[in-house]
Order: structure tokens, then sequence, then C-alpha cells
């Protein structure tokens, strides 16, 4: 994160990491029950190869504390395109405990966030957060879960063009000061309403480098994907009233 500061130990309770071999380069968002939902552009259909750690603070240090859970299923949008980043989104199914029906124990430092049913909650200009292990404005990654406010930017075709497409959605500031960056990934972008109820309303997917003064960071917009995780994390319909 460029323009980040470190978050407390469990301030976001939702983050995860995808650790594939020794390496974690991805975040990722826990969305309740065995799901995470992290970008396309982060796995390969190999369940096996992953492992999700909740309540990591410190990437390279592991407390007690942090749950390491395997992954049963990796399920990549089919219309996921990796030249375009078009529909950059993927549900990641943990391995429930043995004779449990949950992937891992409960625990206070963990939440799940709210996945958003429709686009229209959140408006251009409110002020969401990102946060994660990526790059910062010298360069390198963290150690330390960064974590920084960001604004949703209406309109992002007027910076990237052709290069922008329904399903995607810019937050940032046009100063280019504050930016998700290379690490980040896959990770949160979460905005609350008035009550304080926290939503998932983007996954960390591209940019034109970091921190560029009017290329703000693209996002998956989540809402829009909100039938497609419906089907296949097999959750009923909200009830709308
Ligand atoms: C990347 O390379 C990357 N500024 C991620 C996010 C952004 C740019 C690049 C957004 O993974």
């Amino acid at each position: 994160v460029v323009g980040g500061v470190p978050a407390q130990p469990t301030q976001i309770q939702w983050q995860v990491a995808i650790q594939e071999g020794g390496k974690i380069d991805c975040g990722g968002a826990y969305i309740g029950g065995c799901w995470v939902l992290t970008a396309a552009h982060c796995v390969r259909p190999k369940p096996e190869v992953y492992r999700i750690k909740f309540s990591l603070w410190k990437k390279r240090k592991v407390q007690g504390t942090t749950d390491i859970v395997p992954v049963k299923n990796v399920i990549i949008h089919h219309k996921y395109n990796a030249n375009t980043y078009e529909n950059d989104i993927a549900l990641i199914e943990m391995k429930k405990l043995p004779f449990r029906d949950e992937c891992f124990k409960e625990n206070p430092a963990v939440s799940a966030v709210c996945v958003p049913w429709s686009v229209q909650l959140f408006n251009p200009n409110h002020t969401c957060s990102i946060s994660g292990w990526g790059r910062k404005k010298d360069g390198e990654s963290s150690d330390v879960l960064l974590w920084a406010n960001v604004s949703l930017i209406a309109n992002c075709q007027r910076f990237y063009g052709s290069r922008y497409y329904d399903g995607m959605m810019c937050a940032g500031d046009l100063e280019g000061d504050v930016d998700s960056c290379q690490g980040d990934s896959g990770g949160p972008l979460v905005c609350q309403d008035t009550l304080g109820v926290s939503y998932l309303w983007g996954i960390v997917s591209w940019g034109e480098k970091c921190g560029q003064a009017k290329f703000p960071g693209v996002y998956t917009q989540v809402a829009h994907y909100f039938d497609w995780i419906r089907t296949h994390t097999g959750w009923a319909t909200v009830t709308k009233y």
C-alpha cells in the first residue's frame, strides 16, 4: 500500500493472506462460511498448492494464533481474461475441519465482511479503506499489514479509456498519494455504511504502476458479481424488504 500506515494486529478482521509454497504474493477477504474472495490473477485452479492464513499481521513472523487453512477448491470466474483483467475475481473454498462443519475455529480476531448486493450501495467520493502487504512508496513490500483510506472515483474510463471495462471500479486519490500496489492484489477495499456495517466493495486488481497522479488503482467491483458469488457459494438470496 502506497501511503498506508500499519494496521493494529486485529484491525482488519477479514484480511487473509494467500500462501503458495513459501510465498505470500496476494491478499484476500473472508466473506463467511468456508469462503474467501480474491483476484483471479492471484490463483490457478490448483487448490492443493494454497494455504489461507488468518489473523496474520506480520508476514514474516507467524504468531501462535495465526490460523492456516488448506484449500478445497478454487473457482475462477469463467469469463476472466488474463490479458485485460476483465472479471478478475475468484472464490476460494477452504477445507472443513475433520468431523466439523467449519474450516477454522471461531476466533475473536476474525470476522467476515459483507458481500454487497447492489452496485448502488455506495457513491463516488465515498471514503473506503484498502489493506495489504504489498509495495510501499519506496517500492519495498511491507512486513506489517498496512492500510489506507481511499475515495471511490467515478468515470474511470476518462483515465484508462478502453482498458476500463464493466465490472471494474476505481479508487484512490487523483494526486496518487494513496494507492494499492503489487502484492496487495486480491485484497480488500471495504466501505462502511451509515450503520457501520462493512462491505467488500472492491478487490485489488490492477493499475498503471502505483501512486501515479491521474492513474488511480483499479478494483474488481464486487457487487457486479453478486449473482456469480451466490451461485457458486450456494448461498440463498437475501430477502429484500
Ligand atoms: C500489481 O502489479 C498492481 N495501483 C496492483 C495494484 C495496482 C497496480 C499494480 C494499483 O499487482
